[in-house]
């Protein structure tokens, strides 16, 4: 699997646990590999000092976690391959919570194939009550921490799986894997507020957990664009609601009685639960919303 890339070289951990450096083969072309891609080795798989190997191959992915730099951006870029989860972490204060970033997160996992986990930090700091309920309601996994204690609800949920933080900078993501894995050592900022620009994290790296699986930290995004995502990919996520939509008119975007979007019948007609439809509205509209 590769842990993490530096320009051009992939450190990857092996199946046995050694750590081997490799470059990628000229036969790949310039096919792009991400942190959490499974790789295929030749050449020299010591692992010893300066020892190169060379990739070959990655595997199909199970997953995949895209963003474009904003909605007009054509350029995907591949955050990270495989990951089971996506844990979009915000902090309650300093910097505050910013509910357009989580909903654009949350979409890209349900797009992306990726399990979302909210995860609210600096529970010292404000009360997390209201922000979970909120998301509580769409049916995904809501936790809160501060700082010295991650809390075991976080921890239950990482055990045994590949998982992904992203949020915005300064939120404390490297923080809470220095918490999840004593041995990580990672770089932790002052906080410096959104858009002055100061990451403490420069790229994406996976650490093993204690427990077993994965957790990736990744640099601070500022926003999240979703350039590659219209309605109908954001459906295949509520799959519930995706034979409503057979009686729309043509070209509907699902956004509601106005524009004659047959989803209201049905879910008033009992197929689907109209808060599945809510919270697809929801994202849906995080979708039109500046990112
Ligand atoms: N009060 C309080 N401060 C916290 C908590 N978690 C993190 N911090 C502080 O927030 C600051 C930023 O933490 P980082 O872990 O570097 O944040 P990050 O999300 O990794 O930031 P980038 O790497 O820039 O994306 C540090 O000063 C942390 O000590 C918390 O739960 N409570
Ligand atoms: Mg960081």
């Amino acid at each position: 699997m590769v842990t993490a890339i530096d320009r051009g070289r992939y450190t990857c951990r092996l199946d046995d646990g050694a750590v081997v450096t490799a470059m990628q083969a000229r036969e790949m072309g310039r096919r792009p590999v991400a942190v959490g891609d499974r790789a295929a080795l030749v050449g020299d798989t010591s692992g010893a000092t300066d020892a190169l190997a060379r990739m070959v191959r990655i595997a199909e992915r199970t997953s995949v976690l895209r963003r474009t730099a904003d909605d007009a951006d054509p350029v995907e870029r591949v955050i990270v391959a495989n990951a089971d989860q996506l844990v979009v972490v915000a902090a309650l204060a300093d910097p505050p919570p910013s509910t357009g970033l989580i909903d654009r997160c949350l979409v890209a996992a349900y797009v992306g194939g990726l399990a979302p986990v909210l995860c609210l930090t600096k529970a010292d700091l404000a009360d997390p009550q209201s922000l979970l309920a909120s998301y509580a309601s769409l049916g995904m996994v809501t936790v809160a921490s501060h700082g010295d204690d991650v809390g075991s609800a976080l921890r239950e949920h990482l055990a045994g799986r590949l998982s992904v933080l992203v949020g915005h900078s300064g939120v404390g993501k490297s923080t809470l894997v220095n918490r999840l894995v004593p041995e990580a050592d990672r770089a932790v900022g002052r906080v410096s507020g959104i858009g002055k620009g100061r990451h403490t994290s420069s790229s994406a790296v996976a650490l093993a957990l204690p427990e077993g699986g994965w957790v990736i930290d990744t640099p601070g995004v500022r926003s999240f664009g979703l350039a590659h995502v219209g309605p109908a990919d954001l459906l295949v996520a509520f799959s519930d609601l995706e034979p409503g939509t057979a009686e729309c008119p043509r070209g509907c975007d699902h956004s509601g009685p106005e524009v004659e979007c047959a989803l209201d019948d049905y879910v008033a007609a009992g197929h689907a639960d109209p808060e599945r439809l809510a919270s697809y509205r929801r994202l849906l509209s995080s979708l039109t919303a500046s990112p």
